[in-house]
Formats: structure tokens, sequence, C-alpha cells
């Protein structure tokens, strides 16, 4: 019980910590003090589209939306996210492939459901059928932590399959 507990609250953690170090460099201007971090190990790995408002994140880049993909160190690859940034799920509406399992999007009302993957509370934001095509598009409208998960195979997606991430969309900065 306790080894699950910690392998499922350990990324979650981490992905919080660098959200708070996202929130305190836009809030404090890159006053580091004595930290070490410097531009090389800073966890960014993309600026802020300067000449445009918001960005377009296909989930999972390439590997798009399904069981087994670590959506957590994804979402961590790709902070920051912002206001009004789309993510966009793409994954194969159901019997469209024989080897393929249904996926969906649910968002989370709060942490403690995300980490126990527990959709009872959970509202679907896309059902199976509407990560065909262009895939189904989610714009992060407030500055809200979003928990994102897949709710099909009654929660073994989520619980097993890591096909869950959370994000924190930052307002863009101003220098
Ligand atoms: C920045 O951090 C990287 C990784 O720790 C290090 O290799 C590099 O020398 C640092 N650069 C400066 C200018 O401190
Ligand atoms: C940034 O905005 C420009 C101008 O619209 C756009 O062409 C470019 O694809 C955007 N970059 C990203 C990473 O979304
Ligand atoms: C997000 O987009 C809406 C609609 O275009 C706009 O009114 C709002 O100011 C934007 N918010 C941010 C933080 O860019
Ligand atoms: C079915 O899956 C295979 C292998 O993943 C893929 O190449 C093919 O495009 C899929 N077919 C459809 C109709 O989605
Ligand atoms: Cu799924």
């Amino acid at each position: 019980m306790a080894f699950a507990y910690n392998a499922q609250a350990f990324p979650v953690l981490t992905l919080l910590f660098s959200s708070m170090f996202a929130i305190g460099l836009a809030n404090y201007d890159f006053n580091w003090g004595s930290t070490t971090w410097n531009k090389t190990n800073f966890p960014y790995t993309h600026p802020p589209n300067a000449t445009h408002t918001s960005n377009r994140f296909i989930v999972g880049g390439s590997e798009n939306w399904h069981y087994g993909f670590n959506y957590m160190d994804w979402a961590r690859n790709n902070t920051p996210f912002f206001v009004n940034d789309t993510l966009v799920f793409k994954y194969d509406p159901p019997n469209a492939n024989s080897t393929g399992f249904p996926h969906s999007v649910y968002l989370f009302p709060n942490y403690w459901s995300f980490i126990k993957c527990d959709f009872r509370k959970a509202k679907r934001i896309a059902d199976p059928s509407e990560g065909a095509g262009g895939g189904f598009e989610f714009v992060l409208k407030k500055m809200q932590t979003y928990y994102f998960g897949c709710g099909e195979h009654k929660g073994i997606h989520c619980k097993t399959g890591n096909m869950k991430f959370a994000v924190m969309p930052l307002k863009h900065w101003r220098f």
C-alpha cells in the first residue's frame, strides 16, 4: 500500500514543485537569490510565443493519447502552459481499429480524485468518438490547475495506463 501510494504521489509532487517554480518566476521576475539554476538547467523547454497569444499542444506529441505513455512527463517537459493555450487530444474512435481500445477525456474536480483516479465526480469533456480526425480541442481558459484523465476501462487506463496529467496555465509574462 505504502509503495503504491508513493509511486503515484511522487510524479505529482514533482509536477507541483515545478509549477511553484513557474509561479515564483512569473511573480518575482527572475529573482533567484542564491539558487544555482540557469537557463540551461531550467525546466522550461520552450519560451512563451511572443508574437502570438496562444499555442497548441498535441497531448503526448506524436504519441497522441493512448494507454501506457507517461503523460505526467509529457506535461512536465512541455511546461509552461499559458492561459488560452489549446490542448489537442487525438485518439482512435472505437472499432476503427480492432487492436485499439477506446479512450476519452475527463476533468477531475480536485487533486485527490486525480491521484486516486476516482471518476465519481469527474466531468467527461470528450467521449470516445471525439478524438478522431483533428482531435478534441480543449482551451485552458483559466489560471487554475486542470486535472485530466482517460475514463475508459473502469479507470484502468488512468490507474495503470498513466493516462492522466495536470497542468497549471500561467498568465503571459510582460517584460
Ligand atoms: C548551467 O547549468 C548547466 C547544468 O547544470 C551547467 O552545465 C552549466 O555550466 C551552467 N551554466 C552556467 C552559465 O552556469
Ligand atoms: C507562434 O506564433 C506564430 C505566429 O502566429 C506561429 O506561426 C507559431 O507557430 C507559434 N509558435 C508555436 C510554438 O506555437
Ligand atoms: C483569452 O482569450 C480571450 C478570448 O479571446 C480573451 O478575452 C482573454 O483576454 C484571453 N486571456 C489571456 C490571459 O490572454
Ligand atoms: C490501425 O492500427 C494500425 C497500427 O497501429 C495503424 O497503422 C492503422 O492506421 C490503424 N487503422 C485505423 C483505421 O485507424
Ligand atoms: Cu484510455
